[in-house]
């Protein structure tokens, strides 16, 4: 490539991060992947407030996908307003997207298999933009090789079910949580261990995940939601509606959330 195209691609690549910056986001970087450009952004998710309700902390808060897409969309804009079109992706994907933000230098995958950044830990949703243009030009990413898991299993040891492991996410609580239909041994884990939706033990033994920064992201704050499972056991459409749908366990409807709601009174 000649240098001027070079210089034109890393005034863009540079000019889109300090955008990012101004929209709050800090933990991102570049890589190439499958002969694209693709820009790896973390959102922290977590400010350290909980409801303790059955609710994982990620789904305390409103949809993700909605949330990141828009940021994803602003930048987007950004990009087209220096004549750069790109696409904006959020788990609805078949990006391997905890690799690509490897890739990006934005922090490690865990044996717990998430990403964890060494300001936010794993309390982090992944978003990327894929640039349409640019496919060669020099990467430096911060990665730093001392960024791993070393010795520790923590989340080995904690996960209720062994689903890490076994290496089994057929057993996986947040798994589980999310099924529509269960089999009876599905069943018994969900009323043992009474998660509602989603499920956090794998992250909240992580050193990693000790002394991290809050997340800035007004649009991640924590609803105050009911604390009582006996209100989701419960609830009508228009609960749901109200209080669960904005949320990200929005999605699977409100039949499974009751479901899972009233396993876990029993
Ligand atoms: C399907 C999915 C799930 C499934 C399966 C997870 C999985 N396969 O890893 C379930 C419902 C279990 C799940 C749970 C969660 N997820 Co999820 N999930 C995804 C999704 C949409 C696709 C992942 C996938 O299947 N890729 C295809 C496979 C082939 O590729 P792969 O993931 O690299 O495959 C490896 C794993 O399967 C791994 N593996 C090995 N052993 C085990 C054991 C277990 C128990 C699991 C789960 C996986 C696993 O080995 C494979 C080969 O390397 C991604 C978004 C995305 N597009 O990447 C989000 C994503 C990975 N999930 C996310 C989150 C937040 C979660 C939860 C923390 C939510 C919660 N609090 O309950 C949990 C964490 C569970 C855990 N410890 O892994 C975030 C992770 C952010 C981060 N910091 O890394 C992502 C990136 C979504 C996003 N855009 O932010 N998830
Ligand atoms: S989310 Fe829960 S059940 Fe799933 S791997 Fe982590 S600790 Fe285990
Ligand atoms: S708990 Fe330990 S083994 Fe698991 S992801 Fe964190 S550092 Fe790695």
């Amino acid at each position: 490539m000649c240098k001027l195209t070079e210089q034109l691609n890393e005034n863009i690549l540079t000019s889109t991060i300090d955008f990012c910056r101004k929209l709050n986001l800090d933990t991102l970087g570049w890589c190439e992947w499958d002969n694209q450009s693709i820009l790896a952004i973390a959102f922290p998710y977590y400010d350290f407030k909980s409801n303790n309700n059955g609710f994982s902390i990620y789904a305390q808060r409103l949809d993700y996908h909605k949330v990141v897409r828009s940021y994803l969309d602003r930048i987007r804009y950004y990009l087209e307003t220096k004549g750069y079109t790109s696409e904006a992706y959020v788990d609805n994907n078949t990006l391997p997207e905890r690799d690509i933000a490897t890739l990006a230098g934005i922090g490690f995958i865990g044996k717990n298999n998430l990403l964890i950044t060494k300001k936010y830990g794993s309390f982090v949703f992944l978003g990327e933009i894929v640039l349409n243009k640019l496919t060669d030009f020099n990467l430096k990413n911060n990665h730093s090789e001392n960024d791993n898991c070393k010795s520790c299993t923590k989340c080995i040891d904690s996960c209720p079910t062994n689903s890490l492991g076994e290496k089994n996410i057929n057993i996986c609580l947040s798994y589980l949580s999310q099924q529509k239909t269960l089999t009876p041994d599905d069943e018994a884990l969900l009323k043992r261990y009474k998660n509602i939706f989603g499920c956090d033990i794998c992250q909240l033994c992580c050193p990693h995940n000790k002394n991290v920064v809050p997340s800035s992201l007004e649009e991640f704050k924590t609803i105050d939601m009911d604390k009582d499972p006996l209100v989701f056991a419960n609830m009508t459409n228009k609960y749901f509606k109200d209080n669960i749908k904005p949320t990200s366990a929005g999605w699977r409807g409100k039949n499974v959330v009751k479901r899972n709601a009233i396993f876990s009174l029993s």
